[in-house]
């Protein structure tokens, strides 16, 4: 084997790779329970998937809660407490805690939780998209709940409301809180919207962006979109002022998770953005997802990070 290969297969090419961090996302709000009977629903459940993820090697868990009896999206922080001290009994995984809460939410609900448990992490979604959903309709024969049909239906009729005066509200509570953001960029005008906050000095690196590809209404999980909003995102901040993820929603999860992979990022998996391991297959864990992860970046001679190594790396605050 000629010594370049060897060099560049081990090397990476000559840059330093940081550790893999692997976020599960366990629930979320745009899968409804008819999709997949291995969705957890109430907060034990919740818990104890996140708890199995990172004992499978995800160093971060996204968290959304759902109301015990229906499985309805739920932004109610006596909920999201329940799932927090649960996690908290038996694992160190960093939390990270939706502020997307679900379509139906105003941003005031969605934030509510962030001031009452102050997590390591939150979301910060960048930007107004539309948010359909109503694609998964043809995959389900008989609905679990009576709400998921109309929720879905609907929408096709829904906007995903993230205004400037949003992200002020979010600026002010992730500044107080200090709470890591994590900014989810859908499409390419969201990194304008984070460079505009920046200039109006509500918001300072280094950031975590979460490239979230595959929304209908939003970028694609082309691999060509991936590197056009990772190239874009280092014209913009610098590269040595961002760390980056990818989420690829539906089919292109684990294909944009390798690119991911290789390509120096993180990766974001988990039963909220994709309920199959494998074309027709579904995954039956959460944990099942983040495994398939670990494997490809073994295969791809990439270190996998702790939650405390994920701590450093994105420059956490201590739990208060
Ligand atoms: N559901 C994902 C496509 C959030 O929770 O703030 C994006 C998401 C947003 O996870
Ligand atoms: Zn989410």
């Amino acid at each position: 084997m000629p010594d370049g290969f060897v060099q560049s297969l081990f090397c990476k090419g000559g840059f330093f790779m940081q550790k893999l961090i692997i976020t599960a996302a366990i629930t979320g709000a745009a899968t409804v329970p008819s999709l997949t009977p291995y969705l957890p629903i109430t907060p034990e459940e919740i818990a104890n998937s996140a708890i199995e993820a990172a004992q499978s090697g995800a160093a971060i868990v996204h968290i959304h809660a759902r109301r015990p009896d229906d499985g309805f999206p739920s932004s109610d922080p006596a909920l999201f407490k329940e799932i927090v001290q649960r996690i908290r009994e038996k694992s160190n995984v960093i939390i990270c805690i939706t502020t997307g809460g679900s379509t139906l939410m105003t941003i005031e609900e969605r934030t509510a939780v962030i001031p009452i448990l102050r997590p390591e992490m939150c979301s910060f979604n960048l930007g107004s998209i539309n948010f359909a959903l109503h694609k998964s309709l043809p995959a389900i024969q008989a609905f679990k709940y009576e709400w998921e049909k109309a929720y879905l239906e609907k929408s096709k009729d829904f906007i995903f409301k993230n205004t400037f005066q949003d992200f002020e509200h979010l600026c002010r509570i992730v500044k107080e809180t200090k709470t890591r953001p994590e900014l989810e960029i859908y499409d390419v005008g969201h990194l304008y919207n984070l460079d505009h906050l920046v200039c109006e000095k509500l918001i300072s690196p280094p950031f975590h962006l979460q490239f979230v590809m595959g929304v209908l209404g939003g970028i694609r999980g082309n691999p060509e979109d991936l590197t056009f909003l990772h190239t874009k995102a280092t014209v913009l901040f610098g590269k040595e002022n961002f760390t980056w993820s990818v989420i690829g929603v539906g089919a292109s999860e684990i294909n944009l998770s390798t690119m991911a992979i290789h390509m120096g990022g993180h990766v974001r998996v988990g039963l909220e953005d994709n309920i199959y391991i494998k074309k027709g297959v579904l995954a039956k864990s959460n944990a099942e997802l983040v495994k398939k992860i670990v494997d490809l970046a073994n295969m791809l001679n990439r270190d996998i990070a702790t939650s405390d190594d994920a701590r450093s790396i994105l420059s956490i605050r201590k739990e208060l």
